[in-house]
């Protein structure tokens, strides 16, 4: 791959439409070669408040995935959301619990610099910032399904890394079963977290081995973006077989652990939203049917089990009763 500064770039690939696109180009480029100084300019460049808005015309084109690729589920050949769709309609409860209010809301969120403590049950320990994340290898693509437990959804092309290769960097111990997962707390630049509407900070957890699947990235960009704050800046989690509220935004902290953590909407209400949260058609929340789901700017759609990843994930749950573990 060869890395271009813009002044080797012949004006003639320099059009009106694609003046933005090589300039995020260039600066993906650097994220791909795990440039310290060009990593550090993505991430500076998208929170700069003369950022140019995000519009369809940024977007890289997606590579074609590999056989291989596809049957690993890291593609799927549905029809992506648009980013305008990804970016106005989300659930981060602590910027609004008005789905179409949070970009506005979060628009001035700086993520960057910014830290994830990795601890707990684990032989090195260590404090990551966004450019230790990137020098653990270029983030990778992965087009996923995301179904949210409301039952609308949506096809995200995300940018990230396997969460294995962060968890693998700090050496977890036989007796780490479970990993947990904080958000940032401070309520001075997420507004919302000065109202009760949620315990603060947001905690997600999973088991070791649903954290250590191939599937379970950390994700850092959607569309070749780096994460816009309403969805997750700088880093989220994406686990694409259960519900979207699993997908932990702007994390700070990573534990492991030998119990089952807490988790917030678990927490919250233990008979509507379980811990495991695997997507299943076949268990309804307590106040609405799970067997269909609202693709947006699509229709309505079958949901399916594990959210279509039952070949890759299914061997997760063996002899589990999926109703009982919900
Ligand atoms: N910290 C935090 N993470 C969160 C949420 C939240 O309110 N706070 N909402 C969750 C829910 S319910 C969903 S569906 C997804 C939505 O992600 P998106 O807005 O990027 O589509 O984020 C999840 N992660
Ligand atoms: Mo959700």
């Amino acid at each position: 791959m060869s890395i271009r500064k813009p002044s080797d770039i012949p004006s003639r690939e320099i059009t009106d439409q694609s003046a933005y696109l090589n300039r995020r180009t260039l600066l993906r480029t650097g994220v791909l070669a795990a440039s310290t100084v060009a990593t550090g300019g993505l991430y500076r460049w998208l929170n700069h408040a003369s950022a140019p808005p995000l519009t369809q015309a940024l977007l890289k084109d997606l590579k074609a995935p590999s056989p291989a690729d596809m049957s690993k589920g890291f593609f799927t050949s549905e029809q992506k959301t648009p980013l305008d769709q990804i970016t106005t309609y989300n659930n981060f409860y602590e910027f609004s619990t008005e789905k179409t209010d949070v970009a506005g809301e979060a628009a001035g969120f700086v993520a960057s610099p910014w830290k994830i403590s990795v601890e707990g049950l684990c032989l090195k320990p260590r404090v990551f910032d966004l450019d230790d994340l990137m020098k653990l290898g270029p983030p990778e693509e992965r087009v996923y399904r995301m179904r949210c437990v409301e039952a609308w959804s949506m096809v995200i092309p995300w940018d990230g890394i396997p969460l294995a290769r962060l968890l693998d960097k700090v050496q977890p111990l036989g007796t780490a079963r479970y990993v947990g997962f904080e958000t940032l707390f401070d309520p001075k630049r997420m507004p919302n977290q000065t109202s009760s509407v949620l315990p603060w900070p947001y905690v997600e957890g999973m088991r070791m081995d649903e954290a250590m699947h191939p599937l379970t990235i950390l994700a850092t960009g959607i569309y070749g973006l780096a994460l816009p704050p309403q969805d997750g800046a700088p880093v989220r989690l994406v686990v694409p077989w259960k519900y979207g509220f699993k997908g932990i935004k702007s994390i700070v902290k990573i534990k492991l652990l030998g119990t089952r953590p807490k988790t917030t909407w678990n927490a919250e209400g233990p008979d509507e939203y379980g811990f495991y949260a695997n997507v299943n058609p076949q268990v309804d929340h307590p106040r609405w049917s799970q067997q269909t789901e609202r693709r947006i700017g699509e229709g309505i759609r079958p949901t399916l089990l594990f959210n279509g990843y039952a070949d890759l994930v299914g061997h997760l749950y063996a002899g589990m009763d999926l109703r009982a573990n919900f």
